[in-house]
């Protein structure tokens, strides 16, 4: 086990709920972020059988200026339409290149062909981006700096929600050196969408992951076993919880499966950036949200390096560290 700060305050333990509205009740007042108004976090998803409508969510108030996620935006759409000579430059499938380009359009995996583009840089701890488009670097380390400012407070935040100090997740995970990726992916219309997927479902690693989108719309999530439509607010960060933080709260917080889907009329753009611990952070259930007789450890111990290695072997991780109900 690694050691993690100690507990200011006795956890009170929480049933794990809807975890698009786990972070809602996590805080009160409400998060407080550099603007005048709280953040609100809003997520009632509807059944996709049963509503065409979904209802809205996502976390608004959060600080980031609208002009500085429409410039990311653009500056990806700009990045996809580069001559395809110019993105192969960074073809990868080794996950540690600090830039990677990959096109899954027309590959067809098990019975799906996958529809997406996609291009990922390391954004933390240290950031790396392609120089073309002229002014993306920049647009990107700007808009990275700023959602990881915003992760932050939602860690605080969770950190209290877990009976914890405000700082206890950021000390524990040692997110002063933390890995953020910023991934951007590029779905074009296809021509018979129920015969593709642009993601399959997955988890993320990591701790929370922040997602925009050009709203189109796409990104679904289960729950219950059952897919929901996620339908974004305006101008919203949508956060899902990941991998790391079910580890290190014990399955307090479940980690999000979602996956996105692809439409016949219009091109969406979505761009995840992911925030995980130093890669050399042990993570494991916090000592603290462990009860040998009411509630044992869930998850083993490991490095988050050797779990983002896992990746490659193409086995969801948290199969590998989930320890077998007694
Ligand atoms: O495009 C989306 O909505 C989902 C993106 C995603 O899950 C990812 O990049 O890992």
């Amino acid at each position: 086990m690694g050691s993690h700060p100690s507990l200011r305050t006795t956890p009170t333990p929480r049933t794990p709920m809807n975890p698009m509205l786990q972070i809602l009740m996590i805080r009160s007042p409400p998060l407080i972020f550099p603007c005048s108004t709280p953040a609100i976090l809003i997520n009632a998803p509807k059944s996709s059988k049963t509503s065409t409508k979904p209802a809205r969510s996502g976390l608004v108030n959060h600080g980031v200026p609208e002009t500085l996620m429409k410039a990311v935006l653009a500056g990806c759409n700009k990045f996809f339409n580069l001559p395809m000579e110019e993105k192969l430059e960074f073809a990868t499938k080794d996950i540690w290149k600090p830039i990677r380009f990959g096109t899954g359009v027309d590959i067809k995996v098990e019975k799906f062909f996958f529809w997406r583009d996609f291009v990922k840089v390391i954004a933390h701890p240290e950031f790396h981006c392609p120089s073309k488009p002229q002014g993306f670097s920049e647009v990107v380390q700007e808009y990275c700096k700023r959602s990881r400012e915003v992760t932050m407070e939602l860690l605080k935040a969770i950190s209290e929600s877990l009976g914890f100090e405000e700082n206890y997740i950021e000390k524990a995970m040692n997110l002063k050196s933390g890995w953020q990726i910023f991934a951007a992916n590029l779905y074009p219309p296809c021509p018979q969408p129920e015969l593709a997927m642009g993601i399959p479902a997955h988890t993320d690693h990591g701790l929370l992951t922040l997602l925009i989108e050009n709203g189109i719309g796409g990104l679904q999530i289960q729950h219950n076993g059952k897919w929901f439509h996620v339908n974004p607010l305006p101008n919203s960060f949508l956060v899902n919880t990941a991998d790391h933080l079910e580890i290190l709260s014990n399955g307090r917080y479940k980690s999000i499966m979602h996956r996105a889907v692809v439409n016949s009329k219009s091109t969406r753009i979505s761009i995840a950036t992911a925030n995980g611990p130093s890669l050399d952070t042990m993570v494991c259930p916090a000592l603290e949200l462990v009860d040998n007789e009411s509630r044992p450890a869930a998850y083993i111990s490991m490095k988050y390096k050797d779990y983002m290695d896992l990746q490659l072997e193409g086995k969801p991780g948290l199969e590998h560290v989930r320890l077998p109900v007694a």
